[in-house]
């Protein structure tokens, strides 16, 4: 089953989002299958989005992600990776259509709560950056009410 990597940047934490978040991808039926709080530092964070590292907006971003506590997880399910960016919402705010996260709680694109990975590739490699340990292995007794 596909899993993807998403996480509630220092904004979503210190704001109050992180119960929200995580019942909006459990209610939707996805299985959390790693879930962690922790404070990267920046060699750590210039890692994650190294193939940003050419934008102006690069250091912002890095010093934004490194300011505080991030909820790192990994959540499973059919097309997750996909169906994870539409619950997550257009990258700027503004853009971001109501019912979404990012339409539903931020304003500025450099603040925009969440991160979700953009493809099942990027998913396994970040997956792998934030999971070294591995992930949990189990499986919702819920999937016949989920899955058809
Ligand atoms: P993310 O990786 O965080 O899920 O976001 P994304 O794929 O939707 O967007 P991406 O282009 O990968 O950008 C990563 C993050 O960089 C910040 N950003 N700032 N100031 C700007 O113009 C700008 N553009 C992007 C955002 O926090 C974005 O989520």
């Amino acid at each position: 089953m596909e899993q993807t990597f998403i996480m509630i940047k220092p904004d979503g934490v210190q704001r109050g989002l992180v119960g929200e978040i995580i019942g909006r991808f459990e209610k939707k039926g996805f299985s959390l299958k790693g879930l962690k709080l922790l404070t990267v530092d920046q060699a750590f964070a210039e890692k994650h989005y190294a193939d940003l590292s050419s934008k102006p907006f690069f250091n912002g971003l890095v010093e934004y992600i490194i300011s505080g506590p991030v909820v790192a997880m990994v959540w499973e399910g059919k097309n997750v990776v996909t169906t994870g960016r539409k619950i997550i919402g257009a990258t700027n705010p503004a853009e971001s259509a109501p019912g979404t996260i990012r339409g539903d709680f931020a304003i500025d694109i450099g603040r925009n709560v969440i991160h979700g990975s953009d493809a099942v590739e990027s998913a396994k490699k970040e997956i792998g950056l934030w999971f070294p340990e591995g992930v949990a292995n189990w499986s919702s007794s819920l999937h016949p009410w989920i899955y058809e």
